[in-house]
């Protein structure tokens, strides 16, 4: 027995068919248009920085693009499926055919598909990872280290001697830091880390990168508002992976420096920023004596070195 449909429910099922997709591209090229909920943005965050919203641009972009392409492979399926059904028992649809027009659209879009989306996904890298347009006013060294975070704000408090000095907050499990970034100016994050891989995001940022020992990754983020923002390591970097947590404040120009400032003042500088606090290299299960020497007792020591880019090498 060979499948037969009766005329007019398939007829009303294609039609069906053909309105729910139309009613999931209105949707979809509609939610591309406001943004303001986590829906709209398919299930991003809301970008709190200027770079995010290229992030999310490409994002939408990208779902826009498969989903039309979806549909539009969905309904040819549908259309060939009805278009080429069996008639009747007797009779076996021809099993070959082909169509040249046909073959060269189906090999050169896809071709073309895939360099657009290479297009948007350089130019947006290029965006959020270092924009040549947009100058750079804020260098830190975030160091991971197992298992919190060290900030380094290089140059940026004069201290007593008159020279511009490093100053630096340091994460322990006890005492989750705070990143400081000042509003409306451009940030460069220089991620390092003296042992294993950990990785530094931000969900408003949306964007989050490993930081990786003897590789010198960075990104930068232009934050928009005011406001602290919950940050963590998104690498399984060892036991206490979990306790690698931090905050993000982001502030005006004169809270910033007014911040650096009680960090001169508490003790927290050096000349060069530093690898990593004291729990930096602390393995659980070490004896007493046996660990290795603290990070920060390193990078001082080697007091010498005068350019930035050596922290953590
Ligand atoms: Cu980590």
């Amino acid at each position: 027995m060979g499948l037969q449909l009766p005329e007019r429910s398939a007829v009303k099922r294609l039609r069906r068919v053909s309105l729910a997709a139309l009613l999931g591209l209105t949707f979809v090229l509609l939610a591309g248009c406001g943004s303001e909920t986590q829906g709209e943005r398919l299930g991003m965050p809301d970008p709190v920085t200027v770079e995010g919203e290229a992030t999310l641009d490409l994002w939408q972009g990208a779902w826009i693009a498969a989903l039309a392409t979806g549909v539009v492979v969905w309904g040819l399926i549908f259309y060939a499926v009805w278009k080429f059904r069996r008639r009747s028992d007797d009779e076996v649809p021809i099993q070959t055919r082909y169509n040249l027009p046909l073959e060269i659209f189906y090999t050169i879009f896809p071709i073309i598909m895939v360099i657009v989306f290479f297009d948007h996904t350089i130019s947006t890298q290029n965006t959020v990872l270092n924009d040549p347009d947009v100058p750079v006013e804020n260098t830190q060294y975030i160091v991971g280290q197992q298992w919190q975070w060290t900030f380094n704000y290089p140059d940026e408090v004069e201290g007593d001697d008159g020279e511009m000095v490093n100053v630096y907050e340091v994460g322990t499990g006890a005492r989750i830091p705070t990143l400081h970034l000042p509003v409306d100016e451009t940030t460069r994050f220089e991620l390092r880390s003296p042992d294993v891989i950990h990785d530094f995001g931000v969900p408003g940022f949306l964007i989050k990168m490993d930081v990786m020992p003897g590789q010198e990754n960075h990104y930068q983020v232009t934050p928009k508002t005011e406001g602290t923002y919950a940050g963590k390591c998104y690498e399984l970097c060892g036991v206490y992976h979990s306790r690698m947590i931090f905050n993000v404040k982001v502030e005006s120009r004169e809270d910033y420096e007014a911040y650096l400032q009680s960090l001169y003042d508490a003790g927290n500088f050096s000349e060069q920023p530093i690898c990593g606090g004291d729990d930096a290299r602390t393995q659980a299960g070490l004896e007493e004596g046996e660990e290795a020497e603290s990070a920060s007792e390193v990078a001082n020591g080697s007091g010498d070195e005068s350019d930035d880019e050596e922290i953590c090498a």
